[in-house]
């Protein structure tokens, strides 16, 4: 098969913070790396440009912003990487992304006074994930990970709220990693997974969000409180 023809995974991680994520993103990648792969690592918000720096500023607390400009920033933010993202995907490049989208819309809607349909809009017509490793740590696990940072949201309150907002934004492509193991433990559950997802999207057109983004009902399984993973 002309490997020329296939294209790259969108690969994303999500979950709250501290459960793994930036760690498991490099591992996989690394590995990826040593089996001959293309793959390249973004991270969102990508505090390297102009718009990063403005989001960069509020989360450490130096400018306040209105929450609806800095939610639209997040999201000017993935919109200015997309076509960097599409060339890559459709050269053979699989991108592994720490954050996207879903974080957008859950951290944005765990503030009071924040309209739910509202906040997905920006989203609308980005990239669409081929599969979205949500990490998922257990309370018992999360509280003995040490202490917060202190940048803004870094709080156990808001933390729990964005958890449940996450589990609203659940579709077909998550896939729920137990994040309480070791970090061998969960890149092995990882990996498995990145690898089936690679081969089976690389003939598939690349999909965008649409409207109903966050609205897919047919994923109970997802949605309870097990650790189980499909
Ligand atoms: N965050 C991240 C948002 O509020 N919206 C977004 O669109 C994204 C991508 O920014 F608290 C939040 C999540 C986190 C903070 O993320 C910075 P990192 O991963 O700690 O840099
Ligand atoms: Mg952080």
């Amino acid at each position: 098969m002309n490997q020329a023809l296939r294209r790259g995974a969108l690969i994303v991680f999500e979950g709250c913070d501290r459960a793994g994520k930036t760690t498991q993103c490099h591992k996989l990648v690394e590995v990826l790396k040593r089996e001959g792969h293309r793959v390249e690592l973004m991270k969102f918000p990508d505090r390297s440009t102009t718009i990063g720096q403005m989001i960069s500023q509020y989360l450490q607390k130096k400018v306040e912003l209105e929450d609806h400009v800095i939610h639209l920033l997040f999201a000017a933010n993935r919109w200015e990487a997309v076509k960097k993202m599409e060339n890559l995907l459709l050269n053979g490049t699989t991108l592994v992304v720490d954050r996207y989208s879903f974080s957008g819309i859950a951290f944005s809607a765990a503030k009071p006074h924040m309209d739910f349909e509202w906040l997905k809009q920006p989203e609308v017509g980005l990239l669409q994930p081929d599969l979205v490793l949500f990490l998922e740590l257990s309370s018992d696990v999360a509280s003995k990970r040490g202490e917060f940072g202190q940048e803004r949201y870094e709080q156990p309150q808001f933390q729990r709220s964005v958890r449940q907002i996450f589990r609203k934004l659940q579709d077909k492509s998550w896939q729920v990693i137990n994040a309480d193991g070791t970090p061998e433990e969960v890149h092995q559950d990882i990996y498995e997974k990145v690898k089936r997802s690679i081969e089976l999207v690389s003939f598939q057109q690349l999909k965008k969000f649409d409207k109903n983004l966050g609205n897919d009902q047919n994923c109970e399984d997802l949605s309870s409180d097990s650790e189980g993973v499909r």
